[in-house]
C-alpha cells in the first residue's frame, strides 16, 4: 500500500482527484461493495487510480464494507454508498464496480450517459462478450436522477446472485434503456477467485426477483436502513464501513 501511495501522489487524501487543467463535466463517486478482499483492492487501486486520471474526471472513491460475519448484500451496500458519498459531495454519477475488475482500455470511459451505463460489457470470464443480452454486472454508472428514477437497488438480496439482474429490469421497467461502450473498449479483466464464506448462492432470491415488479417502489433507496460504524480515510480511498443486518430467517 505504501508503494501505491508513491506511484500515485497526485491523489489528495481519501482517494480524491481532480484534474488540474480542466474542469470536469461530471463529478464521480466511485462505490465498491467490499468485505475481505484485501488483495483485490490493492490490485483494483493500483490499475484505476493511474486509468481515471488519464481520462481527466473528478472523482472519489468509496470502499463500502460490510462489518460481522453475516451473508454478503452486495446491492445493499451500493445504496449505502449511494448515500454516504452523497454526503460528502455533490456527486452527478455514480459508479458502481467489484473490487475484482479492472477496464482493459482507457477509452471506456468510467463516466455516466444518457441511460445507466454498463461498463464491464465484455469481461474476459464470458469471452470478452455478454453471456446474455440482460446482463447488468460488474460495473454499471448511473446518475443521480437515473439512480433515484428506479428507486436505487433492492436491499433484499442476500448472497450470491441475480441482484443485478433485479437492477437491469428496473432500468427497463423505468422506461430506460441500457447504454454500453463498444465490445472492443468495454473489455474488462476480473480477478480469478473462489465464491467467498458468506456469499454463497441464495435460491430465495429467485422469489425476490419473481416479485420485483410489485415490490420495487418500497424496496431500494427508499427503504435503506443501516447504521454507520467507521468512516476511515486512506490516502487513495474512503472506506465505510457498516451494519446492514442479516437476511430474514
Ligand atoms: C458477479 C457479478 C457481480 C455480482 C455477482 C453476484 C461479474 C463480473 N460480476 O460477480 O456484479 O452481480 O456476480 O452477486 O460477473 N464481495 C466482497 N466480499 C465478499 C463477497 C463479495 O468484497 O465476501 C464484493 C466484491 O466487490 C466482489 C463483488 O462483491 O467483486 C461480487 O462478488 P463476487 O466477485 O464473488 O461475484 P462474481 O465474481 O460472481
Ligand atoms: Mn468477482
Amino acid at each position: 500500500m505504501e508503494q501505491l501511495v508513491e506511484l500515485n501522489t497526485y491523489v489528495e487524501f481519501g482517494g480524491h482527484y481532480k484534474p488540474p487543467d480542466c474542469i470536469p463535466l461530471q463529478r464521480i463517486a466511485i462505490i465498491i461493495p467490499f468485505r475481505n478482499r484485501e488483495h483485490h483492492l490493492r490490485h483494483w487501486l493500483y490499475y484505476l487510480h493511474p486509468i481515471l486520471r488519464r481520462q481527466q474526471g473528478e472523482y472519489g472513491i468509496y470502499v463500502i464494507e460490510q462489518a460481522g460475519e453475516n451473508t454478503f448484500n452486495r446491492a445493499k451496500l451500493l445504496n449505502v454508498g449511494f448515500v454516504e458519498a452523497s454526503k460528502e459531495n455533490n456527486y452527478d454519477c455514480f459508479i458502481f464496480s467489484d473490487v475484482d475488475i479492472v477496464p482493459e482500455n482507457d477509452r471506456n470511459l468510467y463516466r455516466c450517459s444518457q441511460n445507466p451505463r454498463h461498463l464491464a460489457c465484455a469481461m474476459d470470464k464470458f469471452g470478452y462478450k455478454l453471456p446474455y443480452t440482460g446482463y447488468f454486472g460488474g460495473v454499471v454508472a448511473f446518475t443521480k436522477e437515473q439512480y433515484l428514477k428506479i428507486n436505487g437497488f433492492s436491499n433484499n438480496y442476500w448472497g450470491w446472485g441475480t441482484e443485478d439482474d433485479d437492477t437491469y429490469k428496473r432500468v427497463t421497467l423505468s422506461g430506460m434503456s441500457v447504454d454500453r461502450p463498444d465490445r472492443n473498449i468495454g473489455r474488462t479483466k476480473m480477478i480469478r477467485h473462489q465464491r467467498d464464506k458468506g456469499n454463497e448462492v441464495n435460491e430465495k432470491n429467485y422469489v425476490v426477483y419473481n416479485r420485483m415488479k410489485y415490490t420495487r417502489n418500497q424496496d431500494g433507496y427508499i427503504s435503506l436502513k443501516y447504521s454507520l460504524i467507521k468512516i476511515e480515510k486512506n490516502q487513495l480511498f474512503t472506506k465505510i464501513t457498516v451494519d446492514i443486518g442479516k437476511p430474514p430467517s
